[in-house]
């Protein structure tokens, strides 16, 4: 899902002043020099503070503003929020919530008051997780369309950051870096659902999220606020039949067909693919967790969507590799559509399809990673099997 976005005609300093103006900083003072930063930076963005400013002294009056305590991310972007919330609520409308965890990063050794470690243990990585939700309105007109239509940006629906705390000097490391890795992530991902609340009756909300959601309790708290999800499938989970989740994606039937445009890769130039989109529903069993086990929770109703290149033309070789952009690590994995193999395509991270495999009866084996993605929505619900 390559989306196109329709960017707003808004010029900076107008922008900046619907955005900020009445952000609740505690004095009108500080609310227009929040304005006045943000028009900077709206025109030349990616500049430091200091090269934003000719002058000195509105330098210093930028980095005195950003000290105070009433400068935080929330009030800041209350204004801004509020106006997306808005939006949000428009009934009969169809928007997307997508989500990602992004690891902001500083160098140096020197310790700075306020972050904390990122990344697995790499010595001198500090900086803190920053969780995003960016809503885009899905076109009423969209239905049959066979191309894909642009979407429109709101702009950011909720943002929170999270500061790691260290290991505390002496102590060993946990048992399973990726495990805790994992458990903070997922944290992030269930606080934002509670922060977004239940979805209004009559408005689709779809969180659109990588395989760092795949969580069984992350989805069953979507269908509990009404949220649908489309979610890439990090992991072949059980389902209720006594099936496999990855084998119900390969046996599913194939809806349809459609065009992608790859970009250029080293080993491999840009093509067209031809992919294949296939979708059964399934009932995703719930895992064992502590004090009880399988299946002890109500099944996840849910369509598992399978995306992939039935035939591969016969010039591509190999070197399809992704690298999992996840933190957590994950590993490459390579493609051999040659030898019987297909390359598989799955609605990946930030929407843009990446990944590929040896082929169906491997890919669980070969790194836990399916290209698949499940997707739900509660108004399809209860007991119904199959979301559209
Ligand atoms: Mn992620």
């Amino acid at each position: 899902m390559m989306l196109s976005f329709r960017l707003s005609t808004l010029q900076a300093p107008d922008w900046a002043q619907q955005t900020f103006a009445r952000a609740p900083l505690g004095d009108q003072r500080r609310a227009q020099r929040a304005t006045h930063v943000a028009q900077a930076m709206a025109r030349h963005p990616g500049l430091s503070i200091p090269a934003l400013f000719d002058s000195p002294y509105e330098v210093k009056a930028t980095y005195t503003f950003l000290d105070r305590p009433e400068a935080t991310p929330d009030r800041l972007q209350r204004p801004h929020r509020d106006a997306v919330a808005q939006r949000l609520r428009e009934s009969d409308h169809t928007f997307l919530l997508l989500e990602d965890t992004s690891d902001m990063s500083w160098a140096g050794n020197q310790p700075v008051a306020g972050l904390g470690p990122i990344g697995l243990g790499r010595k001198g990585l500090q900086g803190f997780l920053l969780h995003s939700v960016l809503a885009v309105a899905w076109p009423r007109e969209a239905a049959g369309h066979s191309r894909r239509p642009p979407v429109e940006v709101l702009g950011l629906a909720d943002q929170i950051y999270h500061v790691r705390t260290p290991r505390p000097a002496g102590e060993k490391r946990g048992h399973s870096k990726a495990r805790l890795g994992r458990q903070r992530e997922s944290a992030l991902w269930a606080a934002m659902g509670q922060r977004l609340g239940a979805a209004p009756a009559g408005v689709r909300w779809e969180r659109v999220c990588d395989r760092g959601a795949d969580i069984f309790e992350f989805l069953a708290a979507c269908l509990a606020l009404r949220h649908g999800f489309v979610v890439r499938a990090a992991q072949d989970r059980a389902l209720e039949d006594g099936g496999r989740l990855f084998q119900a994606a390969c046996q599913a039937d194939v809806l349809g067909h459609f065009e992608l445009a790859l970009r250029a890769r080293p080993g491999q130039s840009a093509r067209v693919a031809r992919l294949a989109v296939a979708a059964a529903p399934v009932r995703l069993r719930s895992p064992q967790r502590p004090g009880h086990g399988a299946g002890h929770e109500q099944p996840i109703a849910a369509t598992v969507v399978r995306v992939f290149e039935p035939d591969p033309p016969a010039g591509v070789k190999a070197p399809l590799e992704w690298r999992s952009a996840d933190r957590r690590g994950g590993g490459g994995f390579r493609a051999s559509p040659g030898g019987g193999g297909q390359i598989q395509r799955a609605l990946a991270d930030r929407g843009v399809p990446q990944g590929a495999e040896d082929g169906p009866g491997r890919r669980a084996a070969a790194t836990g990673d399916g290209g698949a993605a499940v997707r739900g929505h509660r108004h399809h619900e209860p007991g119904g099997a199959a979301p559209d």
